[in-house]
C-alpha cells in the first residue's frame, strides 16, 4: 500500500509525544481507533495513519520572561494514498490542514511515494532547458530586477532592459510588485520586451530572456499566461504564495504556456519564518516548489538584506538541484545582493544558480549597464581565481567594491 510520509518538529510543554504522534496518526484520518467494533477495524485498517518515529530532541530553553525549558521531538507519520486525491490541496490538507494550527508544530519534509510522483511532472525547462535557451554552460547565470517602474512608462522600461542587457545581464525579471498598470500594462510589457531582447540579439547574437509578472485573479491566469506565451513572452513572473502552490502547477502543465516560470517568494515568510510554526524553507521553496513545476526559486540569500540562516537558503538550493525525477531546477539566493557578494554566493551555491540583483545593479554610479558589467567581471573574476584583479583591470567592478565593499569567502 502507497504512503506519503510526513515529517514534523513537534514542541510540547508535556512531552508526550508519543501520545501526540498517535493523536496525528488517527485525527488525520480515520479518527478512532481503539472503540471500534473489530469489523470495523478491518474495513478500516487501510486508511489508518501509522505513527513511522518519534525520536525526542534536547530540551529547548526559551527566555520569554521567565525561563523554561520546551519537549521537542521529529515525529514521522505515514499517510495511505488511498484516503486523498494524488493533488496538493488534499495532500497538504491532510497531512497538514487543522494540524498547522494545533500547537506549536512545524512540517519539515514530506516523502512523495514513487507510484504518486507520476501526477507531478515538475519543470519543463529546467536547468538544463533554460541553460539551453541562453546557450551558457559555465558559469552561474546574472539576473536583474525592474525597480522603480512603478509610475513610470513603458518607454522608461524598454530603456532599462536594454540597458541591463546590453551590460551583461542574460535574464531580467519584474519585480514583483508591478501589477497590471496603464503605464506599463502586461502585454505592452511582454511585446516590448520581445522586440528589445530581439534587438539585443542582432546586435550581440546573444539571447536573453525577460520574466513578466503574471499577475490578476486566479481565475484568469491561465488564460493571461497563454496570452503571454501567444504574445511572445520568454519565461513568467509568479508570486506562487499569494495564489498557491496548485496554481502552480496547473500553468507549469499546460501545454499552451511552453514558457518558463519563476517562483517569486513573496507572502512565502509567513508560513516558512517561525521555528515553532509552518513549513521548513527546503520543503515550501524548495521540494514543493520544484515538484509544482517551476523553473527557478528565488529565496533570500543568508548575507543580504533579507537573509535568511545560511542552512536554511542551502537547503533550499540543495533540494532544487538533487536528483529527483523531475527536473533540476535553479536556485536564486536574492535581496540586497551586489558585486562584492559573488564569490560567497559562488562558494556556497555553485554554478547552477542565480546570481540576482535589483538594488545592485540598478544602484551603480555607472547606471544599469556598468552594474550588469561589474556583476559579469565578478563573475569571471571569481572563475579565474582572481576577483581582485579582475577589479583592477575593470573599472565598474572596482567602483561597486569601493562602494558596496567585498565579502571575504568564509565557510560558514
Ligand atoms: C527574495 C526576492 C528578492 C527580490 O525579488 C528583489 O526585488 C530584490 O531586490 P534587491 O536586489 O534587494 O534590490
Amino acid at each position: 500500500m502507497s504512503e506519503w510520509f510526513a515529517t514534523y518538529l513537534v514542541h510540547d510543554e508535556k512531552k508526550d509525544f508519543h501520545k501526540k504522534a498517535e493523536g496525528i496518526a488517527l485525527g488525520l484520518t480515520i479518527g478512532s481507533w481503539t472503540d471500534l467494533p473489530q469489523l470495523e477495524k478491518e474495513q478500516l485498517q487501510k486508511h489508518k495513519g501509522r505513527v513511522v518515529e518519534v525520536t525526542p530532541l534536547e530540551d529547548l530553553h526559551e527566555k520569554s520572561g521567565l525561563e523554561q525549558k520546551i519537549g521537542r521531538a521529529i515525529i514521522k507519520i505515514a499517510y495511505p494514498s488511498l484516503n486523498f486525491s494524488q493533488d496538493l490541496p488534499a495532500i497538504l490538507t491532510t497531512v497538514f490542514g487543522k494540524l498547522s494550527l494545533d500547537g506549536k508544530i512545524k512540517l519539515l519534509d514530506l516523502d512523495f511515494p514513487p507510484e504518486s510522483i507520476g501526477n507531478f511532472k515538475g519543470a519543463k525547462f529546467g536547468i538544463d532547458g533554460i541553460r539551453k535557451q541562453l546557450g551558457v554552460y559555465d558559469r552561474p547565470l546574472l539576473m536583474s530586477i525592474f525597480k522603480g517602474i512603478i509610475g513610470r512608462d513603458i518607454g522608461y522600461l524598454e530603456q532599462q532592459l536594454r540597458d541591463q542587457l546590453l551590460g551583461g545581464v542574460d535574464l531580467v525579471k519584474d519585480d514583483e510588485i508591478l501589477f497590471d498598470n496603464p503605464e506599463t500594462p502586461f502585454e505592452q510589457r511582454i511585446l516590448t520586451g520581445k522586440k528589445v531582447i530581439r534587438q539585443v540579439y542582432e546586435e550581440t547574437g546573444i539571447q536573453k530572456l525577460y520574466a513578466v509578472n503574471l499577475t490578476g485573479r486566479t481565475a484568469d491566469l491561465r488564460d493571461k499566461a497563454r496570452k503571454a506565451a501567444d504574445l511572445g513572452a520568454s519565461a513568467l513572473l509568479l508570486n506562487v504564495f499569494a495564489y498557491g502552490l496548485d496554481v502552480l502547477q496547473s500553468l507549469a502543465e499546460d501545454e499552451s504556456v511552453q514558457i518558463p516560470i519563476m517562483a517569486h517568494p513573496a507572502v512565502s515568510g509567513a508560513m516558512t519564518s517561525s521555528s515553532y510554526y509552518g513549513f521548513s524553507h527546503s520543503l515550501l521553496l524548495g521540494k514543493l516548489v520544484r515538484y509544482a513545476g517551476a523553473d527557478f526559486s528565488l529565496f533570500p540569500s543568508p548575507y543580504g538584506s533579507v537573509a535568511l540562516e545560511r542552512h536554511s537558503a542551502l537547503s533550499i538550493a540543495e533540494e532544487c538541484t538533487i536528483q529527483r525525477p523531475v527536473a533540476r531546477i535553479f536556485p536564486v539566493p536574492s535581496a540586497g545582493i551586489h558585486p562584492g557578494l559573488v564569490p560567497q554566493l559562488m562558494h556556497d551555491f555553485g554554478n547552477d544558480s542565480i546570481i540576482n540583483a535589483g538594488g545592485g545593479v540598478h544602484g551603480h554610479p555607472n547606471g544599469a549597464a556598468g552594474g550588469a558589467d561589474a556583476f559579469r567581471a565578478a563573475i569571471d573574476g571569481v572563475l579565474e581565481g582572481k576577483l581582485f584583479e579582475k577589479a583592477g583591470e575593470n573599472r565598474n567592478l572596482r567602483i561597486a567594491i569601493d562602494l558596496w565593499g567585498a565579502r571575504e569567502v568564509t565557510a560558514d
